[in-house]
C-alpha cells in the first residue's frame, strides 16, 4: 500500500475514533503537514474526514470504491491480495493480470476494477461489468501443478466464491451451475473465467477471473440480461459491501488451494457437489459437437461433468453450456 492508502487504512480501522494529527505524524513518521496533505487527497478522492476539536481527524464518508484500502481493512489472508492493481476503468482484468504475468509478478496479486469495456466471458463472450455495481477481478495464483489440473481451479473457485458470498450471512442461497456459473434463484450472479499461462515444464500462472453481480438494480442491466442475470443486492434486498465480499473470496480461495494442495481434488469435489445446483438435475448440454440430454451425476476427479442418458449410458462433458430443466 502506499502511504496514503495506509493512512486511508487506519482510519477505516478506527471504528469512527477520532485520530489527532500529531499522533498520525509519529505513527507515520512526517510532519503533520504531510498527513494533512494526504487527507486532501483522499478528500479529492471522495473520502471525507472531519476535524473534532483538540481531538484530531475523524473519517465521516466514504465512496462506493473497491480501492485497496477498503480491501486490506478487510483482508485476513496470508498470501492473496496483498498486492493490489486497481483501476476505476480498463479493458479487461484478465488483459491486464496476462501484462503482469509476463513482467514478472508475486502469487497472490489481483487485478481489480470498478468497470471494464471490454469484460470477457468464456469463447470470447461478453461480459457486462457496469460501473461500480459489481466485483470484475482476476487473481493470479502461481501453484505449483502440471496444465490437466488447471480447470480444477476454476471449481476450486467457485466453491469459494458461494462459501465467501454464504459467509455475509444475507438470506440468500448461492447455487454452482457447472462449471463455472453461479446462480440465486436460477439465474446468473456469477461467472468464472480461468486462464492458465504454461510453459514446458508445468504451470506458470493461473488467472482467475471472477465476475459477481453485486449492488445493481434490475435497471441496471442491459435488456438481454433482464431474465438470465440478478445480482445478490436484488436478492438479498440490500446493499453490500463490495470490499468486504473480495476479501471474503480472497480468504476461502487461499485456503481451498492450499487444501487442495495437500490433499488432493476429493475435499473440494464435496463441498462442490453440496452447493451443486446441476447433480441430480435433468439437464440439457450443448457441446461443441452435439446435445446431449439427461441427467447429471456427478463431478470426476477432474471436474468433469457425468450424464447418465436415458438408456443409461454415461456420457462424461468437458466442455458445455448447461441448461438446467426446471421440474413442472
Ligand atoms: P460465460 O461465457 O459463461 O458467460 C457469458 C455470458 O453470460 C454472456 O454471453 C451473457 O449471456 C451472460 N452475461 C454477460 N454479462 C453478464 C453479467 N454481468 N451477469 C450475468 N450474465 C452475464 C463467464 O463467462 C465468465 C465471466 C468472467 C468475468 C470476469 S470479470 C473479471 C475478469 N475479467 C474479465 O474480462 N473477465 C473476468
Amino acid at each position: 500500500l502506499t502511504t496514503k492508502d495506509e493512512l486511508l487504512s487506519r482510519f477505516l480501522k478506527a471504528n469512527n475514533e477520532p485520530i489527532s494529527g500529531q499522533q498520525l505524524a509519529e505513527e507515520f513518521g512526517m510532519s503533520r503537514t504531510a498527513i494533512w496533505k494526504h487527507l486532501q487527497t483522499l478528500q479529492e478522492e471522495g473520502y471525507t474526514f472531519e476535524t473534532i476539536k483538540k481531538k484530531g481527524y475523524i473519517l465521516t464518508s466514504k465512496p462506493d470504491r473497491v480501492d485497496p484500502a477498503r480491501i486490506s481493512s478487510f483482508l485476513k489472508t496470508a498470501r492473496l491480495g496483498k498486492q493490489v492493481h486497481y483501476y476505476d476503468e480498463c479493458t479487461s482484468t484478465q488483459t491486464i493480470a496476462h501484462e503482469l504475468v509476463r513482467n514478472g509478478v508475486e502469487d497472490g496479486t489481483i487485478v481489480v476494477a470498478e468497470s471494464q469495456t471490454e469484460g470477457k466471458g468464456r469463447m470470447a463472450r461478453h461480459w457486462e461489468s457496469t460501473k461500480g455495481k459489481g466485483i470484475w477481478m482476476t487473481i493470479i495464483i502461481r501453484p505449483k501443478i502440471l496444465p490437466h489440473q488447471a480447470p480444477q481451479f476454476t471449481l476450486i473457485a467457485a466453491v469459494s466464491v458461494v462459501n465467501a458470498i454464504r459467509s455475509l450471512g444475507k438470506s440468500i442461497s448461492p447455487e454452482i451451475k457447472w462449471p463455472n456459473d453461479i446462480l440465486l434463484n436460477g439465474k446468473k450472479c456469477t461467472g468464472i473465467l480461468t486462464e492458465m499461462i504454461a510453459e514446458m515444464d508445468g504451470v506458470q500462472a493461473l488467472l482467475i477471473g471472477i465476475g459477481i453481480n453485486v449492488n445493481q438494480k434490475l435497471e441496471d442491466f442491459p435488456d438481454e440480461l433482464k431474465d438470465i442475470a440478478t445480482s445478490l443486492a436484488i436478492e438479498a434486498d440490500e446493499k453490500i459491501e463490495r470490499a468486504e465480499l473480495i476479501a471474503a473470496i480472497l480468504q476461502y480461495l487461499e485456503k481451498y488451494t492450499d487444501v487442495y494442495l495437500k490433499l488432493g481434488f476429493e475435499p473440494i469435489k464435496v463441498l462442490w457437489e453440496e452447493f451443486s445446483g446441476t447433480i441430480g438435475k435433468k439437464i440439457k448440454a450443448t457441446t461443441l459437437r452435439e446435445v446431449i440430454e439427461g441427467t447429471a451425476i456427478g463431478i470426476t476427479e477432474d471436474g468433469v461433468l457425468e450424464v447418465k442418458l436415458d438408456n443409461n449410458e454415461i456420457k462424461r462433458i468437458y466442455s458445455a453450456d448447461i441448461e438446467i430443466e426446471k421440474p413442472l
